[in-house]
């Protein structure tokens, strides 16, 4: 054997078992896709519902051309379940600067949880064309920490 073809073999080699090892490492972590839940009416009644002084949820209902509830007031720190759907054409519902890029689909129920830990306010925007209000159609996330009042 040439040492050349020795040089392939033991590069691709590692380059194989290097792909081996991060596919059995990704196996065992867990992702935050978004989750479908069965469909209920309840969800299409756009709401905030305060659990405990760290948990919320949200029943965020998209439709021609606005977001509903349009401000949610959460407190610092706390986890939010969103739970999407829409009343009409498909919408898409994307948080700023939380990895959250979920779509809004008549008869279907899309869920995130996600953990606000700096105050600030949070624009929800739909980022699928869904007609001439496309533009308009915004909400926002309002985070407050109760330590600066
Ligand atoms: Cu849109």
């Amino acid at each position: 054997m040439d040492r050349s073809e020795k040089k392939v073999i033991i590069i691709t080699g590692l380059v194989l078992s290097l792909f081996i090892f991060s596919i059995l490492y990704a196996r065992g972590k867990t992702n935050d896709l978004p989750e479908c839940v069965p469909f209920d009416k309840t969800y299409t009644e756009p709401k905030v519902t305060k659990l405990d002084n760290k948990t919320y949820q949200v029943y965020a209902v998209a439709k021609m051309w606005q977001f509903e509830p349009s401000q949610i007031y959460i407190l610092l720190g706390s986890e939010v379940d969103f739970f999407l759907t829409s009343k009409d054409v498909v919408h898409g519902f994307n948080i700023s600067d939380k990895n959250v890029n979920m779509m809004a689909v008549y008869g279907n129920i899309n869920k995130t949880t996600v953990k606000f830990d700096k105050p600030g306010v949070y624009k929800i925007t739909c980022h699928e064309y869904c007609g001439v209000g496309h533009q308009t159609m915004q909400a926002e996330v309002i985070v407050n920490d109760p330590a600066s009042k």
